[in-house]
C-alpha cells in the first residue's frame, strides 16, 4: 500500500517484530504456522500475540520485563497496533473507548487452569489504575480496588495439581468511572466457591491459602489467642493431602499482605479477629472425632473424643458447649403431632454434619468478605457511571477424579466459549451477510449443543439433577446417573456417554458419566452430586451457629433463627449457579467485549518450556484458527459511514471542512484521495469495512499529523494577532 507521508512508526515496529505480532498476517494460514509463530515469539519472550483485537497470551512462568511504570507510559494513549502486542494495549483501547466513546467494556479472560487468567486480570487492573486520573480520593479508590485481589486470593485460591495459585471461585469485577474516566468504585460478583476443599483435598493439593497464611504468619500472641498450633501437620483438614509447603508460595509474607489489604479495605481489627476465630474453629472442628457408646437407657449414641478441643471451639465461637455438642451428635425432627423427636447420630453422620457445618461457615464467610469489600468500594455518589468489567473465572480442568465442582467449572467455561463463538465467529459473519458484503462462510465448531446438554430447561443434566434432588423416596447418586442414562435427550447425544469405571476384577469402581466438552472429554464421578447439589445443612447445626455470641457467625446463619424458620427448601447449588451464569452472560453481552485468550505452554509450571502438543490442543479447542480465518478473510475495522466521514474528513480537501454529498460518497472521496487500494475496503449497506489494521493506523497517523498541522497554524495565527 502506498503511504503518502513515508513509512509510519507503526510499520517499523511491526516489521521489527519476532514472528508476526498479528496472526492475521500469517502466511500460510495453517495451524502449524500459527503454533510455530507462538513458539518463535515465546522463545523471544514475546508472550503476547494478536488475532485482530484478541490477545493470545502464553504463560511465561517467569517474571519478564514487560510490565511496570515505564512500559505503561509507552502504551498509554497509543493505538492498538502501534506497539508490540500487549495486554496493556488492549486495556488502553478498552479504557479509552469507554471514556471517550461512552461504551461500557468488558475484558473476558479465558483459558484452562494455570494458563494465566488471574495474572492477566491483575495486569489489566494495574494498567487501568495507572492511566486513569489522580488525586487523594481517586488514589484511595484505586488502592481499594487493587487490594481486593490479595484478600480474595487468600480466601478463594488454593494450590492444585494444575496451578499453585488456582482460583477456586469465579470472579467478575466491574470497575466504575465518572465522566472524566476517573475511577469511583466497583462491584465484585463471585461464582460458586469450591467449598468441599475446606474438608478434603486431593493428594498434593492444599486447602485455601488463608489457613496456611494464618498458621505461618500470625504473631505468636495471636496464635495463642486463637489456641492454634503453628504446625499445620496438627490439623486434619491440612495434613491429609501430603502438601503443606509450596516452593512458589511464601505463606508468612502473604499473611502480612492479606492482613494489610483487609485493613485498606476497611475491615476493623475486631472483624479481622472474628474471621481468624472462625478459621481456627474450622481447623479444630476438623480434629473432632466421634465414637459410639451405649447410653444408660441402652440406646446407641456418639460422643466426642477431643473434649479440650471442643471447649476451645466453644471459646472461639462464644457459645454454650452443650449447644454445639448436641448439634454435632444429635438430630431433632418434628414429630407428627408437632413434638420434637431427638435421635442420636451414628459416627459417620456426625462426621458428615461436622464437615457440612465447616464448609458452610467457610463459604458464607467468603461471601461475607466479598459483601464487605463491595460496601467499601461501592460508588457513593449517584452520578452516571461508565463501566469496565474484568472476568476471571476458574479455568477448564480435568483431573483423575472429577466431581460436581469440576462439572460446574467446566460448564462455566463452556458458556464463555459460547460467548466468544457468538461474538467473534458467528456475529461477525452474520454482520457481513446483513451488510451485503460478499462472504464465504467459515466453518467452526459451535458448542451450543454441549451447553444445552448441561443446562436445557427441564431436560439437561442440571435439570435432571434437580429433579432427582427434589424427588421423594430413596434418591442416590446412582439413581441420578440412571436417570441421565434413561433420558433420551441426554443419552442420545454424541457429547454424552455413560462411563462406569471397573476394577480389574470387573466389579464397579466408580459410577461415572462423560461429557465431551469443547476443551476435552471429562469423566465425572457421580459420587456426591446429589449431596453437593442439595447443599443442605442439618437444622440443629444452623440453629447452634445462630445461637453463638460470635456476632459474625450469627450473621452468617440467619436461617438458624427459630423465628425465621422456613419450611421452604433453599434453591439447589446447580440451579443457583445456572442462574448466576445466565445473569453474567446477559451482563457481558450488554458490553463491548475484549478478549484475552490464555494458553498454558506446559504441564509442569516451568519457564522456557514449550510443549507443542499441549499448545496445539489449546489452539484447536479455543477455536483460534477459525478466529484467524474469519478475521483474515474479513475486515479488521468497520464503522458507520457518518462516523468515518467525521473522523477522517480533514484528510481530503473535498470533504474538509464540509461535505455536501451522500455519506458513502464522502468516505469514498477520502479513501481515493489517500490512495487506499480498492482491495482494502468494501462498502456495506450502512458501514465501511476496512480490511487490514495497517490501513486504519495509517489513517489515524495521518489524521494525527493533520490535526497537529492545524493546531500549529492556529497557534501561529494567534501569535500573529498578538
Ligand atoms: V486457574 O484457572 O485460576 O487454576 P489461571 O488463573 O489461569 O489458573 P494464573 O493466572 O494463576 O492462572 O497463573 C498461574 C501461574 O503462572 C502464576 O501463579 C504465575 O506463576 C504464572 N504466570 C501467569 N501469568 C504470568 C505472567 N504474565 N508473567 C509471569 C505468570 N508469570
Ligand atoms: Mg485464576
Amino acid at each position: 500500500m502506498s503511504v503518502p507521508n513515508g513509512p509510519t512508526r507503526t510499520q517499523t515496529i511491526l516489521d521489527n517484530m519476532v514472528g508476526v505480532g498479528d496472526c492475521v498476517l500469517l502466511d500460510p494460514v495453517t495451524e502449524d504456522a500459527f503454533v510455530d509463530n507462538l513458539l518463535l515469539r515465546f522463545r523471544a519472550k514475546d508472550v503476547y500475540t494478536y488475532i485482530g483485537n484478541v490477545v493470545v497470551s502464553v504463560n511465561p512462568y517467569q517474571s519478564l520485563p514487560l510490565y511496570g511504570d515505564k512500559k505503561i507510559d509507552e502504551y498509554r494513549g497509543r493505538n492498538l497496533y502501534e506497539l508490540p502486542p500487549h495486554i496493556y494495549a488492549i486495556s488502553d483501547d478498552a479504557y479509552r473507548s469507554m471514556r471517550d466513546k461512552n461504551r461500557d467494556q468488558c475484558i473476558i479472560i479465558t483459558g484452562e487452569s494455570g494458563a494465566g487468567k488471574t495474572e492477566a486480570s491483575k495486569i489489566v487492573m494495574q494498567y487501568v489504575a495507572a492511566v486513569s486520573g489522580k488525586g487523594k480520593d481517586i488514589d484511595e479508590v484505586k488502592e481499594q480496588l487493587l487490594q481486593s485481589n490479595p484478600v480474595l486470593e487468600a480466601f478463594g485460591n488454593a494450590k492444585t495439581l494444575r496451578n499453585d495459585n488456582s482460583s477456586r471461585f469465579g470472579k467478575y469485577m466491574d470497575m466504575e468511572f465518572d465522566f472524566k474516566g476517573d475511577p469511583v468504585g466497583g462491584v465484585i460478583t463471585n461464582y460458586l466457591l469450591e467449598k468441599s476443599r475446606v474438608i478434603d483435598q486431593s493428594p498434593k493439593e492444599r486447602n485455601f491459602h488463608m489457613f496456611y497464611q494464618l498458621l505461618s504468619g500470625a504473631p505468636s500472641l495471636l496464635l495463642e489467642e486463637l489456641m492454634l498450633d503453628r504446625d499445620a501437620e496438627k490439623y486434619n483438614f491440612l495434613n491429609q493431602s501430603g502438601c503443606i509447603n509450596v516452593d512458589t508460595i511464601d505463606d508468612k509474607k502473604d499473611f502480612a499482605v492479606t492482613q494489610k489489604a483487609m485493613q485498606v479495605l476497611g475491615f476493623s481489627d475486631e472483624e479481622i479477629l472474628g474471621i481468624y476465630k472462625l478459621l481456627a474453629a474450622i481447623l479444630k472442628l476438623g480434629n473432632i472425632q466421634f465414637e459410639c457408646y451405649t447410653e444408660k437407657s441402652g440406646m446407641e449414641a456418639v460422643k466426642i473424643l477431643q473434649e479440650k478441643e471442643m471447649i476451645e471451639i466453644c471459646d472461639l465461637l462464644d457459645c454454650e458447649p452443650n449447644d454445639i455438642l448436641q448439634s454435632l451428635t444429635k438430630r431433632s425432627m418434628m414429630g407428627g403431632k408437632g413434638d420434637k423427636v431427638v435421635t442420636s447420630l451414628d459416627p459417620s453422620h456426625a462426621v458428615y454434619g461436622r464437615n457440612a457445618v465447616c464448609k458452610a461457615i467457610y463459604a458464607r464467610l467468603f461471601e461475607w468478605i466479598i459483601k464487605t469489600i463491595n460496601e467499601s468500594i461501592r460508588v457513593k455518589a449517584k452520578t452516571k457511571r461508565k463501566v469496565m468489567g474484568v472476568l476471571d473465572i476458574y479455568g477448564f480442568e480435568i483431573f483423575q477424579n472429577n466431581s460436581f465442582e469440576q462439572f460446574i467449572i467446566n460448564y462455566c467455561n463452556e458458556k464463555l466459549q459460547q460467548i466468544f463463538i457468538e461474538l467473534t465467529l458467528k456475529e461477525e459473519q452474520d454482520e457481513y451477510v446483513q451488510e451485503g458484503i460478499e462472504w464465504t462462510h467459515i466453518e467452526y465448531f459451535n458448542n451450543a449443543v454441549i451447553c444445552d446438554l448441561i443446562e436445557k430447561n427441564n431436560k439437561g443434566i442440571l435439570a435432571m439433577l434437580d429433579d432427582e434432588c427434589l424427588r421423594p423416596g430413596t434418591v442416590t447418586d446412582i439413581t441420578f446417573l440412571n436417570k441421565l442414562n434413561s433420558s433420551p435427550f441426554i443419552a442420545n447425544q454424541k457429547f454424552y456417554e455413560s462411563r462406569t469405571k471397573m476394577k480389574s476384577d470387573k466389579s464397579i469402581l466408580h459410577h461415572c458419566f462423560r461429557v465431551k466438552h469443547y476443551a476435552g472429554d471429562v469423566t465425572y464421578n457421580v459420587n456426591g452430586f446429589i449431596d453437593k447439589n442439595n447443599d443442605l445443612l442439618f437444622r440443629d447445626l444452623s440453629q447452634a451457629m445462630y445461637k453463638c455470641d460470635h456476632l459474625l457467625l450469627k450473621l452468617l446463619f440467619p436461617e438458624g433463627n427459630p423465628e425465621q424458620y422456613s419450611k421452604k427448601r433453599p434453591p439447589t447449588a446447580g440451579y443457583q449457579f445456572k442462574n448466576s451464569i445466565a445473569e453474567l452472560m446477559k451482563n457481558l453481552l450488554a458490553k463491548n467485549p475484549n478478549y484475552i485468550r490464555c494458553i498454558k505452554p506446559n504441564d509442569f509450571k516451568k519457564p522456557d518450556t514449550y510443549d507443542e502438543t499441549i499448545i496445539r490442543h489449546q489452539v484447536r479447542y479455543l477455536g483460534l484458527m477459525e478466529n484467524v480465518r474469519v478475521r483474515r478473510a474479513g475486515y479488521a475495522f468497520r464503522q458507520p459511514y457518518e462516523l468515518c466521514l467525521q473522523r477522517y474528513k480533514m484528510l481530503c480537501p473535498r470533504t474538509w471542512p464540509n461535505w455536501n454529498g451522500t455519506l458513502k460518497n464522502g468516505v469514498t472521496e477520502i479513501l481515493i484521495h489517500n490512495r487506499i487500494p480498492t482491495a482494502e475496503f468494501s462498502f456495506g449497506r450502512t458501514k465501511i469495512f476496512i480490511r487490514s489494521p495497517r490501513t486504519l493506523f495509517d489513517l489515524e497517523e495521518w489524521r494525527r499529523r493533520k490535526l497537529n498541522d492545524i493546531a500549529t497554524i492556529i497557534q501561529k495565527t494567534f501569535r500573529g494577532w498578538r
